[in-house]
């Protein structure tokens, strides 16, 4: 699209430019006609200049259109990011592998940001439908660290948690889980839980460049 736009508007610049040269023939003195040519020459050049800028608008344009970020079906964009909100339930390390699998990793929360907290919410069925993220203090008790080993800044535990309970697994609580079915005051809608539960969750990944502006989202 971009280089036969850019071919058409040279040609049409070129058949323009042309006639507008052709029109500067006219009798007259050699100094006339010498000064004749050297405004046509100016006018043409001119135009060139102007043709040449209507082409790299076009380009830009097309660049606009072309840049627009875009998720694939059963994503949701957000901010730059593509989500994906499992239906299906499965252990935290199953989750991850099949977030991993779809070229992402089980999300990440390093702000303060409410559109997770209310999408979760509107995807709850029931009040213990809650979804994975990709936190664990699963190497360290109580070192909280995301899939990418980073420490965990800020948190929005619910206030009792993270209580690494024993009473479900012997081996505590070391995955987090987020949701309040409810709606979380201050956000805060993180639960430790044991990683062997089937939960669903939720992928990230970012979004990728797309070719047409019907692609974006
Ligand atoms: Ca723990
Ligand atoms: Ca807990």
């Amino acid at each position: 699209f971009c280089t036969e736009a850019l071919y058409v508007c040279l040609m049409s610049c070129d058949i323009f430019v042309s006639s507008t040269g052709s029109t500067g023939e006219a009798p007259g003195s050699q100094q006339t006609k010498s000064t004749r040519r050297s405004k046509v020459t100016s006018e043409r050049v001119a135009l060139l200049v102007l043709c040449a800028l209507m082409a790299a608008a076009v380009i830009v344009i097309y660049r606009l259109y072309d840049s627009c970020l875009k998720c694939e079906t059963g994503w949701e964009q957000h901010g730059g990011q593509c989500y994906y909100f499992s239906t299906r339930r499965s252990s935290w390390k199953e989750s991850r592998s099949f977030c991993k699998r779809r070229g992402g990793d089980l999300v990440k929360i390093d702000s303060r940001e409410d559109f997770l907290e209310k999408t979760v919410r509107k995807k709850m069925d029931v009040a213990d439908d809650l979804f994975w993220i990709g936190l664990t203090d699963s190497k360290t008790e109580g070192e909280w660290l995301w899939v990418d080993d980073s420490p965990l800044n800020t948190s929005f535990w619910m206030s009792w948690e993270p209580d690494n309970w024993t009473g479900e697994d012997p081996d505590g609580e070391n995955c987090a889980r987020m949701g309040v079915r409810g709606g979380a005051t201050d956000l805060k809608c993180w639960f430790d839980k044991s990683c062997k539960v089937n939960q669903k969750y939720i992928c990230e990944k970012e979004a990728e460049i797309g070719e047409y502006m019907v692609s974006c989202v």
